[in-house]
């Protein structure tokens, strides 16, 4: 499959697509819609053309606790019960150096390896109260660059998905942990690189005075093996994630006025792709000889050919081509406003999917098979021109007659 990345900035977004209410038709238009309510009827003035919404994941960076989603992600390289013993036991030396090691800004497992007994204590008191450090370090934090905020890490003891950590910024360390005898999170910690897996291990802090100096609490010992967590590269695996499909079919304003809205047939997704959400377009067929630009782009010229008919069949010389791919960085819910247009009289024109208006564009299921060059649309689906006048009939397009639909094979 042919792949082109294009960038935003080629994209011409049809954000006033539809056709002005108060320009009057061309004449070309006049005859198009003539030749549709003559066809196949007049529109129901509720008829919205298909259901353009594409269902969009609220974000994919960050804290994703979603654990369906990580299927798109290898799962984690643990290191050997040796490696995290020598670990555990570098940690458990005094160390007051500071940090040399950051983390590369990436996608990471995190899990807690080790939390450590070692217990404080507060006087004075008839006895003394003793916790245990970690009892008072009520959970570890990351530093969210796009929040500007620490968020806490929720099921850290088990397995927990950050995408696209940030790196350490000068100022705001990537990891935290809530210290609750401060009430506030702190940052003493020291990070070990070994075999690619990072450690990062924290220093309970006490500074020794707590009420007004009145109660004495045990210092800080300077041996970061309070909570030690691991952060694990995550890898994704190489195939994109897609989150939602449909397809797009046009008809061109050309002359021959056949409906087979076969002349441009894209499909539209929300796409993960190297985690960043996306809008992948699949141009599917083009099933016309006439210009017709998506996105601002001639079709015929994207598939790199002349103007000739692509995977639509017909007796016009037509080839087959794999489907193109696209990715827009826009991520676009509603799929109408991705922009079709053709040049017709010297005007250039968008084709429209206006509610209750005579269509050009109509958004039907992914599963949908487009119509052989130059037969009717009612031919192949008999109940098209019900739906048209009576939007609430469901399954227009499971009743095909299959033998009229173009076969990609
Ligand atoms: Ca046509
Ligand atoms: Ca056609």
């Amino acid at each position: 499959m042919w792949k082109i990345l294009i960038s935003l900035s080629l994209c011409v977004v049809c954000l006033s697509c539809s056709k002005e209410l108060d320009e009057p038709l061309t004449q070309r238009e006049t005859s198009y819609n003539k030749a549709f309510e003559d066809y196949i009827g007049k529109p129901n003035s509720e008829q919205t053309w298909g259901d353009w919404t594409l269902k969009v994941p609220s974000s994919t960076r960050g804290l994703n606790n979603d654990t369906t989603t990580w299927t798109s992600f290898k799962t984690p390289n643990y290191p050997s019960y040796t490696e995290t013993f020598g670990v555990i036991v570098t940690f458990g030396g005094f160390y007051d150096g500071t940090n040399t090691v950051s983390i590369p800004k990436g996608d990471y497992w995190v899990m807690t390896l080790y939390k450590n007994e070692g217990q404080y204590y507060i006087e004075p008191t008839s006895t003394r109260h003793w916790f245990y450090a970690h009892s008072k370090m009520s959970s570890i934090s990351f530093y969210d660059q796009s929040k500007k905020k620490y968020e806490p890490i929720v099921n850290i003891d088990s397995l927990v998905l950050i995408e696209s950590l940030d790196e350490y910024d000068g100022v705001m360390p990537q990891f935290a942990y809530y210290n609750e005898l401060y009430s506030e999170n702190h940052f003493e910690q020291r990070i070990i690189e070994h075999n690619g897996i990072y450690y990062v291990g924290f220093d309970f802090y006490a500074d020794g005075f707590l009420d007004n100096h009145m109660t004495n609490i045990h210092e800080r010992d300077y041996i970061y093996n309070d909570w030690i967590i691991m952060v694990i590269p995550a890898d994704r695996r190489d195939q994109e994630k897609v989150y939602d499909e449909k397809r797009v079919i046009c008809e061109d304003l050309s002359s021959n006025l056949d409906f087979d809205f076969n002349d441009l047939v894209y499909d539209v997704a929300i796409v993960d792709l190297d985690g960043r959400l996306k809008t992948r377009i699949t141009i599917q067929a083009v099933g016309t000889t006439q210009p017709i630009n998506l996105c601002g782009n001639e079709v015929h010229h994207l598939f790199n050919t002349s103007m000739v008919c692509i995977n639509s069949g017909g007796k016009k010389g037509g080839i087959k081509k794999e489907p193109l791919k696209l990715y827009l960085d826009e991520v676009y819910g509603n799929i109408r406003d991705i922009s079709v247009t053709v040049f017709y009289d010297n005007k250039i024109h968008f084709l429209g999917c206006q509610k209750g208006s005579i269509p050009q564009k109509i958004c039907v299921s992914k599963d949908y098979k487009w119509n052989s060059e130059g037969l009717g649309i009612w031919l192949s689906y008999p109940r098209f021109k019900d739906w048209v006048s009576q939007p609430s009939i469901d399954g227009w397009m499971n009743n095909c007659k299959t033998e009229l639909v173009y076969q990609m094979r």
